[in-house]
């Protein structure tokens, strides 16, 4: 696909084993809005900026393959914002496989930079912040942890309960608009048993897909489905005061005998 002299919404597209890459944008002055969409197993790059300015936003892009530099994206002579993307796996011969940039800006946030070969980002212009990436990276907010993929191997890079990209992006920087992640679920969502490490509440997560968490059943603490004695006792060994722990089930910042009434009242399967 190939952007000139405009400013379209691509939303929702699928762009796969595309010989001149995924999607072209050039002349200067234009901000298209690429959200939600996939790209995989595209060579040359993914997002190709070569003066147009776009917001990319809830893309996973991956697998994607460079002979040059920016296999994930390229930006030249342009100010891309890149927010909540999964950029994983990509390739580029002479490196910055994720993120690339030249002669303009790329400003990176809220994303999951990880597995891409030999390296993540380069290039002067380009900044980090609240990113999971691999390798570690200055700036505000970044870390550089396991983000436990739901099943890589399956390409499916939703995140598990427990990942460190929970509640750990920065909502101010979405862009205006953008309510929903790449499923098409709910954007701004708080995880209670994660703590907000990111700015805002409720606080985005990194990278392409928000962690839905399930708050129908609280008292089920360790989450296998059922609120029995296990539960209890997880309660127990939680005793004291907490931040956003899940044994404290009515969220009062302590785990009391509140909590242990809560999963009383509860007990048995879940509804
Ligand atoms: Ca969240
Ligand atoms: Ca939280
Ligand atoms: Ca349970
Ligand atoms: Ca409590």
């Amino acid at each position: 696909m190939s952007i000139m002299s405009s400013s379209p919404t691509v939303r929702n597209c699928h762009f796969e084993n595309n010989a001149g890459g995924g999607i072209y944008c050039g002349d200067e002055g234009f901000v298209p809005l690429i959200d939600a969409c996939t790209f995989h197993g595209n060579s040359w790059s993914a997002i190709d900026c070569c003066g147009s300015s776009p917001i990319i936003t809830n893309c996973l892009i991956m697998d994607n393959q460079s002979s040059e530099v920016g296999g994930g994206v390229y930006v030249a002579r342009a100010d891309a914002t890149i927010s909540n993307c999964t950029i994983v796996n990509n390739t580029a011969a002479y490196g910055a496989a994720g993120v690339y940039c030249i002669d303009g800006t790329a400003t990176v946030v809220n994303c999951v930079l990880r597995g891409n070969l030999p390296n993540q980002v380069s290039g002067g212009g380009t900044t980090v912040t609240f990113c999971n990436i691999e390798g570690g990276e200055p700036g505000e907010g970044n870390i550089d942890e396991d983000p436990l993929f739901v099943d890589p191997d399956n390409h499916n890079f939703r995140i598990s309960p427990g990942s460190p990209c929970i509640d750990a992006g920065d909502s101010t920087s979405v862009p205006a608009g953008i309510i929903t992640d790449l499923d098409g679920n709910a954007r701004f969502v708080d995880d209670p048993d994660t703590p907000d490490t990111g700015i805002g509440f409720p606080c985005v997560d990194m990278g392409a897909y928000e962690f839905q968490a399930d708050s129908s059943c609280p008292e089920d603490v360790n989450g296998d489905e059922i609120v029995n004695i296990d539960d209890l006792f997880q309660v127990l060994s939680a005793w004291g005061a907490c931040d956003e722990c899940p044994e404290d089930i009515n969220e009062d910042g302590t785990v009391d005998i509140d909590d242990i009434f809560e999963v009383l009242a509860n007990w048995g399967p879940c509804p």
